[in-house]
């Protein structure tokens, strides 16, 4: 399989893609370029960053992991979409990666002391988002609107998707019992081992039609270096999207999550052996199958580049600030648009008011 090292195009009969030419030729992005970025977690929301950087504004769309949303403290608390924002904000914590820079925690502090849930870290500043996210949801505004409501407050010019209006919830199938995400992740650390993972809701759950369209008008389509278990997964669980992405003619990239086997951040690495996996970007490529036509992987695991199925870039992917960030997202945008689709149906076939739900394989 081809395998591209560093930043080059590939060359040849591979890079002719008819719709953005001048992608490969000079780096430059094309002004009608739309992108979608699959992702949760800290590393999705790091890629995204880089991305919104690299773009023309409003060409990002990220459609969000929300497995990870729960209750708390009587509020809806939707940590991947907060980090997602936040980061595309700029005033995400460096440090943790999700939660905001400079935060306070008067109000963490005062719970405790009156016996309130403390083990979940909610920053003040943070606070005012889930507050005003709650009482929107509690007048009935949609979490595609609430999301895009709080995205336009704080200026960001990149859309923010969720992965369903209705409640999908991530349980962890542990050797200590069935954990709700957050008790697993936070709660306990990430400390038991796990034996599968699974999303309530997600069955049922649709597509809302803001991720549906962005999907429909993408030319690219990035899987971001999210955990594939606990992150991406749940956005591929809900009801009709495997079998939309299938169907989509733009290219779908992922980006490896593992370095050297070792998660880049998370319990990926960790989940990866107790489900007896070996940890190696392969395991992730080909955890995504078929709907993948290109992966990227980091420099460190060159030698995995030859056991992909599909055209493999190895890259830097390690991302430290957002000059790394950009210049992966631009090795990614630029290897995603050297490829050449595979024989799919056209998404022009599709009607455009069409749900995923109502799609059927064939
Ligand atoms: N992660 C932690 O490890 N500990 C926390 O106390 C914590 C609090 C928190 C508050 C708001 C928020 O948006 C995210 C927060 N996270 C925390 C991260 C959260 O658990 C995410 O779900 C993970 O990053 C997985 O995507």
């Amino acid at each position: 399989m081809k395998t591209v090292i560093g930043n080059q195009s590939p060359n040849g009969k591979a890079a002719a893609r008819s719709v953005h030419p001048s992608a490969q030729h000079d780096g430059r992005k094309p002004d009608d370029l739309r992108v979608v970025a699959l992702a949760g977690g800290v590393g999705g929301a790091k890629l995204a960053a880089g991305l919104q950087a690299v773009l023309p504004p409003g060409a990002l769309s990220v459609i969000v992991n929300t497995g990870d949303d729960f209750e708390h403290w009587g509020l809806v608390i939707c940590p991947d979409l907060d980090t997602v924002l936040y980061n595309l904000a700029g005033v995400h914590n460096p440090e943790t990666g999700w939660g905001r820079a400079g935060e306070s925690f008067a109000v963490l502090r005062s719970m405790g002391l009156i016996g309130g849930e403390d083990w979940f870290r909610l920053g003040d500043a943070d606070l005012a988002v889930h507050l005003r996210r709650s009482e929107w949801l509690r007048q009935g505004v949609s979490l595609t609107e609430v999301t895009d409501r709080l995205r336009r407050a704080f200026g960001v010019r990149s859309h923010i998707l969720p992965m369903s209006d209705t409640p999908v919830r991530t349980l962890v199938h542990t050797d200590e019992g069935d954990l709700p995400f957050q008790h697993y992740f936070v709660g306990r650390r990430c400390e038991p081992c796990v034996i599968d993972v699974s999303f309530v809701g997600a069955a049922e759950a649709e597509l809302p039609d803001a991720a549906y369209n962005a999907l429909l008008t993408a030319d690219v389509i990035i899987f971001c270096p999210s955990n594939p278990y606990l992150s991406l997964d749940p956005i591929l669980s809900v009801g009709g999207m495997r079998d939309l992405l299938s169907k989509l003619r733009a290219p779908k990239v992922a980006v490896a999550p593992i370095v050297g086997g070792k998660a880049l951040k998370g319990p990926a690495a960790k989940m990866m052996r107790e489900m007896g996996y070996p940890v190696t970007p392969v395991t992730i490529a080909a955890h995504f199958g078929d709907l993948l036509d290109g992966f990227v992987l980091d420099r460190e695991d060159a030698a995995a580049a030859a056991h992909m199925r599909v055209p493999a870039l190895v890259s830097d992917t390690i991302m430290h600030d957002l000059e790394s960030k950009a210049r992966l997202a631009d090795a990614v945008l630029d290897f995603a648009l050297s490829l050449t689709p595979p024989l799919r149906p056209l998404t022009t076939g599709l009607p455009t008011h069409l749900h995923p739900s109502e799609l059927t394989a064939g």
